[in-house]
């Protein structure tokens, strides 16, 4: 039999770990609790914190090297600039997909709700104000040893000027960093080799202890959720690839498939990001320098997917509390919402915390989070492969829009 490749491996874990935990769970609770605890949880979390531990080296590494790649600080600028834009858009327009399929289906008022005994409380998001000004670390070496992906961005943004800015007075620095980007990514193909055992494991048990009388209550509010992800997944993220970088997006969701599966089975960004920039710069070949840039920043400040969640969410629990919002309170929460998603990293979960402070700017009760909480590990582990997914599009796009105007530049030199 052909070899399997890594996308059909991680693929058939997913779904042999999914089947193996709704079978256990259903048939022999008791087998699936002692598998768990001896094998999928073990597994799935050796392989989550090996994937976590080469982050901030390989984040600092890939972005020293992409911004000094990048050449100049004009350079580098205009890409920010083309980055960021990218982002607030589609994340304004991922709310957007929410909130009108929630206001069309109206999930919250299908069924009755026990909004009596919703509870839900959370430490607050950091205020986006807070979050911009805290971007230059005052600390670099706290900042890579916190994981503050923002600030260690910023660092390693630096320090790839400075190496540009120096040349060859620098160039046996620039070499150490070259070299410490190759053994990262060899590092990421290592384990890499051990995703298909990590995700089973981490699938298994996410499927395994879900509580199914919770998911048949939300039965509405999911399926609007995963409705909308799929919406914004193929018109804004094929739209982008196809338009703006001219490729076909059944080639880009075929070859990004692996990233999209670890981001699945991990429900973080940052702990995607090894296996999503390398399979953007292998299989997308997306330029290293643009990938290295754009993914990071992107598993930081990018969260479609998020944004998607918290569309549904705060209309579902408008709904259930029998609380009408106004197009003055849509607005606030498109708005709070993109920029909710700035200041918090990929990790599981962040997606509540932010869903707070957004549910906090239009007066509805956080303890309606309560009412979501339940299923909230199934769409999170969605939502976080859209958010990577989201990145990639962009980057892809960047990468693409940047060849086109080197060719040009290059054309109108001749
Ligand atoms: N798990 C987050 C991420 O890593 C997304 C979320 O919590 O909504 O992107």
């Amino acid at each position: 039999m052909k070899k399997m490749n890594l996308t059909t491996k991680i693929i058939a874990a997913l779904i042999l770990g999914a089947i193996v935990g709704l079978v256990l769970n259903l048939t022999a609770p008791n087998v699936f609790d002692v598998l768990n605890t001896y094998l999928f949880v073990p597994v799935g979390q050796i392989f989550l914190s090996l994937i976590s531990m080469l982050v901030v080296p390989l984040v600092f590494f890939s972005i020293v090297l992409g911004s000094a790649g990048l050449g100049d600080p004009q350079k580098l600028g205009r890409i920010g600039l083309k980055t960021v834009t990218y982002f607030l858009i589609t994340t304004c327009f991922a709310i957007i997909i929410g909130l009108c399929l929630a206001a069309i289906i109206q999930p919250g008022s299908a069924g009755e709700f026990d909004t009596a005994g919703a509870e839900f409380s959370t430490e607050e998001a950091p205020p986006v104000s807070e979050t911009l000004m805290n971007i230059i670390p005052k600390n670099p070496i706290n900042a890579m040893a916190e994981g503050n992906m923002l600030q260690l961005i910023v660092f390693a943004v630096f320090i790839g000027l400075a190496l540009t800015a120096l040349g060859d007075k620098t160039k046996g620095i620039f070499s150490l960093v070259e070299q410490g980007n190759e053994i990262m990514m060899y590092l990421v193909g290592l384990v890499m080799k051990f995703a298909p055992y990590g995700t089973f494991g981490l699938i298994a048990t996410a499927i395994g202890t879900q509580g199914w009388d919770a998911i048949l209550a939300m039965g509405s509010y999911m399926l609007v959720v995963l409705a909308a992800l799929f919406i914004h997944s193929v018109v804004t993220y094929g739209g982008t690839v196809a338009f703006l970088a001219k490729k076909s997006p059944i080639w880009f969701f075929k070859k990004f498939a692996p990233a999209m599966g670890v981001a699945f089975s991990t429900s973080s960004s940052n702990a995607t990001l090894p296996v999503s920039m390398e399979v953007a710069q292998r299989d997308l070949k997306v330029p290293e320098p643009i990938s290295s840039f754009v993914q990071p920043l992107g598993a930081t400040i990018n969260m479609d997917g998020t944004a998607i969640m918290q569309g549904v969410a705060t209309l579902f629990i408008a709904q259930a509390y029998g609380i009408e919002l106004t197009m003055a309170d849509l607005a606030t929460v498109v708005l709070t919402a993109t920029l909710a998603s700035i200041g918090t990293a990929g990790v599981p979960g962040v997606g509540l915390i932010m869903l707070a402070m957004v549910l906090g700017s239009v007066g509805l009760p956080v303890e309606g989070i309560g009412l979501i909480i339940g299923i909230d590990r199934l769409l999170d582990m969605t939502r976080t492969a859209v958010n990577i997914t989201g990145d990639a599009a962009c980057a892809l796009y960047v990468g693409e829009s940047e060849k086109n105007k080197t060719i040009k530049q290059q054309r109108a030199e001749v």
